[in-house]
């Protein structure tokens, strides 16, 4: 097992499995990344990863994941997507899978609707279609793996935000593009929370901004929010891109130390920061096992082991059996909060 639970687990069995996992998964020797080599016969699956944009370390690791997954199931699968994080860009290689005649497309999805003829165009020519990380409108594809549910995400972020800020003043959202899916669910249900949870009466949410995933941008609304919120006591950042250039803004300005910063991000480009005492702590989950369960569950979608309906179940290698819920929903856990006592455990 990994870093992953699909149920309450102590923190301590969570931390131990993580290093176990990270220290057993390694590096693949440059082997991974095309894999290809031929299937266990009746010829290798063909699937094509699409994540929201390129050059982010957050689906650099899903990928990585899935490459992972790929070899073990013995399929060929190729990454693919966009520099921007922008629906439109995603059309193109969605429209390549359906005319390449994949078995499977796994995307994180830029839009909830505007991917959807150009999926559906997919699935009529029998590609079967994942969604992982944020996903469309149920109807568009087969199934959506889920990192964790939006209440989860939502909660765990207000909770350390609370917490750093003392329970009181202004807050206000950096997030991702404004039509991420996944973000403006999360987004969504923090601010129902905030609205009807007492313990946050004293908590008010002024702005919501978006650097779409882009890190100068997200650095530049970071430097804008402190100057038009001079009262602001901290950032929910729930964007791996957005937290990781927040937190390089507010490392070398006044703010440190007295803006609070938290949100969703990657061991990996928040260890500095917590270090040096920008950033307490944050939260995510783990971003390769992610990508593992996809391309698991394009597989058994592909191999006919599943169809998607409620209660179907399949295997996904070390991280054992899923189920799907409804929705078509497959669940990969809760989120895990990384601080100074833990994130040198992680290594991703
Ligand atoms: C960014 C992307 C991704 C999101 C993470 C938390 O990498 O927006 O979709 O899940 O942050």
């Amino acid at each position: 097992m990994k870093f992953h639970t699909r149920r309450p687990t102590a923190l301590a069995a969570i931390l131990l499995t993580a290093s176990v996992a990270l220290t057993a998964c390694g590096d693949d020797g440059g082997d991974g990344g095309d894999s290809g080599s031929g299937g266990d016969g009746g010829g290798a699956l063909s699937m094509t990863m699409l994540p929201k944009n390129l050059g982010n370390p957050y689906f650099d690791t899903s990928t990585k994941g899935a490459e992972k997954a790929a070899e073990e199931l013995g399929a060929e699968i190729e990454e693919v997507g966009p520099e921007a994080a922008s629906p439109d860009a995603q059309v193109s290689y969605i429209n390549t899978v359906a005319q390449q005649g994949q078995d499977a497309l796994i995307l994180s999805a830029n839009d909830p609707e505007a991917l959807c003829d150009a999926i559906d165009e997919a699935r009529s020519a029998d590609v079967k279609v994942v969604t992982f990380d944020a996903d469309t409108n149920p109807e568009c594809r087969d199934l959506f793996v889920n990192q964790a549910t939006a209440e989860g995400i939502a909660a765990k972020q207000l909770e350390l935000i609370s917490e750093q800020i003392g329970g009181e003043g202004e807050i206000a959202i950096l997030s991702a593009s404004a039509n991420a899916t996944n973000q403006n669910a999360w987004i969504e249900m923090m601010e129902t929370e905030l609205a009807e949870n007492p313990d946050y009466a004293n908590i008010e949410l002024v702005d919501t901004v978006y650097g779409d995933d882009e890190d100068q941008k997200s650095f530049d609304q970071t430097e804008a929010l402190l100057q038009n919120h001079p009262d602001l006591k901290g950032i929910i950042s729930p964007t791996t891109v957005g937290i990781a250039a927040a937190a390089r803004y507010l490392s070398d300005s006044d703010a440190k130390g007295k803006v609070a910063l938290t949100g969703l991000g990657t061991p990996n480009q928040m260890r500095e920061y917590v270090e040096n005492g920008t950033v307490e702590s944050f939260a995510l989950w783990n971003p390769e096992d992610l990508g593992f369960l996809a391309t698991y569950a394009a597989a058994a979608l592909v191999n006919g082991d599943i169809s998607g309906e409620e209660g179907d179940t399949f295997e996904a290698g070390d991280l054992g059996e899923f189920e799907v819920g409804a929705d078509g929903v497959v669940l990969l856990g809760e989120p895990f909060t990384f601080n100074a006592d833990n994130i040198g455990d992680f290594d991703f």
